[in-house]
């Protein structure tokens, strides 16, 4: 590799450039020395281990609108990994959508009938060959430029699973005010459960060892894998760690799909998983 020094031609630099750009180890290992282990540690850039990859599982239905940009802004996220979309019979579509975007690090599993996001994601568990795994929706409301965050304390070996927080000092988009209150009595109450103290039960972005997610039994077919999930990793006395994230939430008209029901549905859910397992 040529050397940089501000003396290089531009012709130098570029090629200096290119070279970085295209291995993701070198450069991480260029900026710590640039700007110091520590601050590396700080911003998140510390090089992820050899032969790491993150599985990326998608539950899909009826998101005609979003899917596409969802995906490229995955796609341009800079850690090695795998994408694994679960169609749940959308009828909009999507479904033709995303047949013209399957590919090699894109593979789509299509459900023969709709039976909601928690089926879906069981679905794609099972698929799921990468170190972690997390949870992405298929709408815009979450952003993945945020993964690397979310991985790091598992990578610092501090943490088995990782759950991503709207609700503690990010960017978030001002909206549905009972949309807020259910979410903090829905967390309050799995708090009480559980014995654990999250900000934001319901939050989509949830990161797992693999072995994790593959080894509990999931039994809830719609929005009730929230409460589901936390009550088996918390009575699995796994080690959960909370990463702030911003939240651009949309609203019905945009395509929102989580009704009033699904709320009772979760308080159910938190204490059906309380009693048994
Ligand atoms: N597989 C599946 N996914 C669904 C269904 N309903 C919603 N989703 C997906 O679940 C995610 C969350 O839905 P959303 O309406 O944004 O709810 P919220 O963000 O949790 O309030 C999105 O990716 C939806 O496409 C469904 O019936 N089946
Ligand atoms: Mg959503």
């Amino acid at each position: 590799m040529p050397t940089y020094t501000l003396t290089n031609t531009d012709q130098e630099q570029d090629l200096f450039m290119e070279q970085i750009a295209e291995a993701p180890e070198k450069r991480a290992r260029l900026l710590q020395r640039l700007l110091g282990v520590s601050v590396c540690r700080h911003l998140g850039l510390t090089p992820l281990p050899i032969g790491f990859r993150l599985s990326v599982v998608i539950p899909v239905y009826n998101e005609r609108k979003w899917i596409e940009e969802l995906l490229k802004r995955v796609q341009e996220v800079d850690i090695p990994k795998e994408i694994i979309v679960v169609d749940d019979c959308s009828t909009d579509g999507t479904r033709e959508i995303l047949g013209r975007l399957d590919g090699e690090d894109l593979r789509v599993i299509y459900q023969t009938f709709n039976q909601g996001k928690g089926a879906a994601l069981r679905e794609g568990f099972k698929h799921a060959t990468g170190d972690l795994v997390i949870v992405q929706d298929a709408d815009l409301e979450y952003d993945p430029a945020e993964y690397r965050g979310l991985i790091q304390p598992i990578i610092d070996n501090k943490a088995d699973v990782v759950f991503g927080s709207r609700f503690i000092g990010e960017t978030h988009r001002v909206l549905y005010y009972w949309h807020s209150v259910a979410n903090r009595g829905l967390t309050w109450l799995s708090n009480m459960f559980t014995n654990l103290n999250l900000t934001d039960m319901e939050t989509c972005y949830k990161v797992f060892r693999r072995e994790v997610i593959q080894g509990v039994d999931l039994k809830s077919n719609r929005f009730g894998f929230e409460p589901e999930i936390t009550a088996k990793v918390a009575r699995r006395g796994c080690r959960i760690y909370e990463v702030p994230i911003s939240y651009a939430g949309r609203t019905y008209e945009e395509g929102k799909k989580i009704r009033l029901r699904d709320a009772f549905n979760a308080l159910y859910c938190i204490i059906r998983y309380w009693l048994k397992d």
